[in-house]
């Protein structure tokens, strides 16, 4: 149970529970004009769903572009791990960060010709050094010795990032909310909403090592490329000197791309039944730009935008037995009870690597 008080004065908000199978309980799936009306400023409301995952994960405002404005915040719910580990040091959310207000940068996106705007820096836990002095690393310190959980967040609004720690491979527990066989690797690459939960061995000599964050400059920017300063946060063995690490490490990835699928195993095996797979979907991906002087940028699915009426859920026009929906809901009906697979293709002209965040 969760109460949300909208203590903002003049915009309305709501809070997705980011990756939370909400089984019979899809009114809470916290999605404006879609699930519910907005919670107006001043109100509060309950959510109530049952956690029947566990993992981590976290939660973050649906309205409009407001969770880059830093409505978000992380979860974790306690279950079973497929390896063993000493101490659990928590989560480690990873974010682009704009010195200028989201809603002010979300329109002038909706109106670039140059693509989205970049980034001015990240934040590691919240917190990194400016590039014009100030700020400090994020900050984890172990004992040598010892083996530690870290769960590792992408909470971006348009970043892919790499993460490496230097001397410390990690050992890969879960994907998302997903039990996996662990699997060493040296760099991990997450895309928005992505977690994944890794296990490192602190056997290393005593001293600070760089946790590295990279840029996916394949899909992506950051100005604070330019600056020359390490991205990331510091691992800190007890009894280490203060200052930054000056350790080494692999070079770290440009590319947006997903780990290897046959690095992801479950451990405990889910099929799609055969006979769904020979009837896949498809869904297009694709985005429109309108001419000069609005340029106006549209993603679309099979050609058309999905533009929500807050007013108008699409789940109360459901419940009313209805399917006069708003124009440009952009339902994709499931007409009976089923499996269904559908695969989200990008057939435009710039095939960008996409996260589909939802
Ligand atoms: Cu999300």
């Amino acid at each position: 149970v969760v109460n949300v008080k909208n203590s903002m004065k003049d915009n309305g908000t709501d809070i997705h529970w980011h990756g939370i199978r909400q089984l019979n309980s899809c009114q809470q799936d916290g999605v404006p004009g879609v699930t519910e009306c907005p919670i107006a400023p001043g109100k509060t409301r309950q959510y109530r769903f049952r956690a029947t995952q566990f993992g981590t994960t976290w939660y973050h405002s649906h309205w409009s572009s407001q969770y880059g404005d830093g409505v978000l915040g992380t979860m974790i719910i306690d279950g079973p791990a497929t390896a063993n580990y000493d101490e659990d040091l928590g989560v480690l959310p990873i974010t682009d960060y704009y010195y200028t207000p989201a809603f002010t940068l979300n329109e002038v996106a909706q109106h670039s010709t140059r693509g989205p705007p970049s980034p001015n820096n990240i934040l590691v836990n919240g917190t990194h050094v400016s590039p014009n002095g100030g700020g400090m690393y994020a900050k984890m310190t172990v004992a040598k010795g010892k083996k530690y959980r870290i769960r590792i967040i992408n909470t971006s609004v348009d970043s892919t990032f790499s993460v490496a720690l230097d001397g410390h491979p990690f050992t890969v527990i879960t994907a998302d909310f997903v039990p996996i066989k662990p699997y060493i690797t040296s760099q991990l690459t997450l895309a928005i909403g992505q977690r994944y939960d890794v296990v490192i061995n602190a056997n290393q000599t005593v001293e600070n090592y760089w946790f590295r964050v990279a840029v996916g400059t394949d899909c992506g920017s950051n100005t604070i490329l330019t600056s020359g300063i390490q991205l990331g946060a510091i691992l800190s063995y007890n009894g280490a000197s203060s200052g930054n690490p000056t350790s080494t490490g692999v070079t770290m990835r440009t590319a947006c791309v997903d780990e290897k699928t046959s690095d992801l195993i479950p451990w405990v095996p889910n099929t799609v039944p055969s006979s769904v797979v020979g009837q896949a979907g498809k869904l297009d991906l694709g985005f429109s730009q309108a001419a000069a002087p609005s340029n106006l940028v549209r993603w679309l699915i099979d050609g058309t935008p999905m533009i929500v009426d807050w007013n108008n859920p699409t789940l109360e026009t459901t419940l009313a037995g209805s399917s006069n929906f708003y124009s440009n809901a952009n339902i994709h009906e499931m007409s009976t009870s089923n499996w269904y697979l559908r695969w989200i293709q990008s057939t435009a002209a710039v095939r960008l690597p996409h996260p589909i965040h939802h």
